[in-house]
């Protein structure tokens, strides 16, 4: 199978935070139109209709949705441009894992979880999972995040199509380290 990864890559770049790179604009809730896109990526890179169904079926985090009729793509949560992707509001389980780099320790533990570049700051359903999230920024650090207390004080959670759940902010009490 050939190997789809940089495209992959270069998608979620122009889905997620620079749809201007190719010429196009995504609307409020994140969609952009799947012909302008093909159009758009199709100038820098052999890219057809086959191959960016290919990229939505095969993802390995669900990345991307169509719309019903497939006209329309958007990636299911990640941005750091300002669009509302309908994210459903749920209930946390009692702990939701965070992993990130050893060397943002110092930061977070003073200033607790903040989003950065993106709307949302990431947390994992698992241990493990926020281990391989860790891994991408260095040597990993893992913190349990105490959700269902964070949820008990109003903060409010969301949940990706992927399983990713999502929250604007985690203040350093409710987190713990979990080495
Ligand atoms: C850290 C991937 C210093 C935060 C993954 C993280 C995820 C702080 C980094 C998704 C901080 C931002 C997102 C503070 C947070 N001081 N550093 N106060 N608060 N940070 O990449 O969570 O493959 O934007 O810990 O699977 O690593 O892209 O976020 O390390 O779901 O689909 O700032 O990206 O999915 O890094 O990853 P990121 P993330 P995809």
């Amino acid at each position: 199978m050939k190997d789809l990864t940089n495209t992959s890559k270069y998608l979620s770049l122009i889905l997620r935070h620079k749809p201007e790179a190719i010429g196009i604009r995504l609307d409020e809730h994140g969609w952009a139109d799947v012909q302008n896109l093909i159009e758009g990526i199709g100038k820098t890179r052999p890219f057809d209709r086959e191959t960016l169904e290919e990229i939505v079926r095969t993802d390995n985090k669900k990345r991307y949705s169509f719309n019903d009729d497939k006209t329309l793509i958007r990636a299911n949560q990640g941005h750091s441009i300002p669009v509302d992707v309908e994210l459903p509001v749920e209930e946390p389980p009692e702990y939701l894992w965070h992993g990130t780099g050893q060397k943002f320790e110092v930061s977070i533990d003073k200033m607790g979880l903040i989003p950065k570049s993106r709307l949302y700051v990431h947390l994992s359903a698992d241990r493990e999972t926020a281990v391989k999230v860790g891994s991408r920024h260095g040597d990993p650090i893992v913190y349990r995040v105490d959700t269902g207390r964070m949820a008990g004080d109003g903060y409010i959670f969301y949940r990706s199509v992927n399983g990713v759940w999502l929250t604007k902010e985690v203040p350093a009490g409710y987190l713990e380290k979990n080495h």
